[in-house]
This record gives structure tokens, C-alpha cells and sequence, in this order.
């Protein structure tokens, strides 16, 4: 399988984190790709121009982030990360897009920065920065409840985190979100899969 990534995503770190649970990453061809300058090399996979994309053995071209996290958790993992079916699907596939909405608004954010200065706007990052904040809201709620069973909402918010809480200095490395970064630092990034995933600059 080949897998266009960047190690600084923080939603190919998704992927990167259930291979290494699951014991797959070696079947992993990861190609570094620049959405910027290899742009045609994407679009011709992805025609929104975004990573990660995965190729498949047999050819297929599967993305965006959770349809690949979904893909291989079926193919490979038995439904532990995402379950099957039931309520707890639903549960897990909204906290999922919870966590994804989360990155995607702190991914925003960043691109906003690297505009020039005269051009970025203030209120187009406070109205992101909201959905961030509230978004760690719900899951400072959410993490106190926590049963122990890593699921890909976990792993999504897991990856906001270590990826935002070094980028944006507002968040101020996570203090409004006590239980939340004791979770993170506690419980995922002691584990070997999150080790092994640290974005690199
Ligand atoms: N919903 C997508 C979002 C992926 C995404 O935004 N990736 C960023 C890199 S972290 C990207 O490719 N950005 C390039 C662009 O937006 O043109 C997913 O979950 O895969």
C-alpha cells in the first residue's frame, strides 16, 4: 500500500498511529508529498489536492483520513477502532468528526498565518480558534468518562493536540484542559504508536 503523506499532518498521523497498532506498518509504502509543490502528483489521486491518500494493493484510491482510518481498522483490525455497528458506531464515528473539525479548524488557522500579514484577517482566526476551543470543551467533558478503549475519536483528538498545542500559542500549551492533557500525556503519548508518529519539523 502507498500512503502520500506528510509526517507533519496531523491527519496522516491517524493513519500512522492504528499501522503501528496494528502491526501493518511495514506494508506501507509512505511517500512524503508537498501539497504545495507536487500539487499535479496529488490531484491526480485527490482532485481536492489534499493529504493523506492511500493506494491499495489492488490500486484503489481511498481518502480522505477517515474513510483510510475506517478502511484499514475493517481490513486489518477487526473493528477495534471504529465498531461495526450499533450506537456506539455513531458515538464514535460523530466524536470522529468532532475531532476532525477540531484540526481542520487549527489547520485553517495556520494556512491564515502563512498569508501575508496585510491580508490575514483576525476575525476569519478568532472565528476558528472558537470551534477549537469549544471542541477541546466537549472532549475535556468526554475524556472524564473515558472507559480505557482507544477509539479513533481518541486518536483524532490526540493528534489535534500534538499538533496544535505547539503551533497555536493560544491555547497555551492545553491548561484550559486539565483532563484533557493529562489524558494526552498520560495515556497516549507513552505509547509506542504515538512515539513513533511525533511530527518532525
Ligand atoms: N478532511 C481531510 C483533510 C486533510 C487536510 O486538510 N490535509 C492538509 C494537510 S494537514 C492538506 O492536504 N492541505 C492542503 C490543502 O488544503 O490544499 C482528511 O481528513 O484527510
Amino acid at each position: 500500500m502507498e500512503l502520500k503523506y506528510s509526517p507533519l499532518s496531523p491527519f496522516a498521523r491517524k493513519i500512522l498511529i492504528i499501522a503501528h497498532e496494528l502491526g501493518i506498518i511495514s506494508r506501507f509504502d509512505l511517500q512524503r508529498v508537498s501539497t504545495r509543490n507536487d500539487a499535479e502528483k496529488l490531484t491526480c489521486f485527490n482532485p481536492l489536492g489534499k493529504i493523506p491518500v492511500l493506494v491499495t494493493d489492488s490500486g484503489a484510491v481511498i481518502y480522505d483520513s477517515a474513510v483510510i482510518c475506517e478502511f484499514l481498522d475493517a481490513e486489518f483490525g477487526g473493528h477495534r477502532f471504529i465498531p461495526a455497528s450499533g450506537l456506539r458506531r455513531w458515538e464514535v464515528l460523530t466524536r470522529v468528526a468532532l475531532s476532525d473539525g477540531v484540526t481542520e479548524a487549527g489547520v485553517t488557522i495556520r494556512y491564515e498565518r502563512a498569508r501575508p500579514v496585510s491580508e490575514q484577517s483576525s476575525s476569519a482566526v478568532d472565528w476558528q480558534l472558537k470551534k477549537v476551543r469549544l471542541g477541546f470543551d466537549q472532549y475535556e467533558q468526554l475524556i472524564q468518562r473515558w472507559d480505557g478503549n482507544l477509539d479513533l475519536g481518541h486518536i483524532g483528538i490526540a493528534s489535534a493536540i500534538g499538533y496544535l498545542q505547539m503551533r497555536l500559542p493560544e491555547l497555551e500549551n492545553m491548561k484550559p484542559w486539565p483532563h484533557l492533557k493529562a489524558w494526552y500525556e498520560q495515556q497516549c503519548e507513552q505509547r509506542e504508536s504515538f512515539r513513533a508518529t511525533v511530527p518532525l519539523e
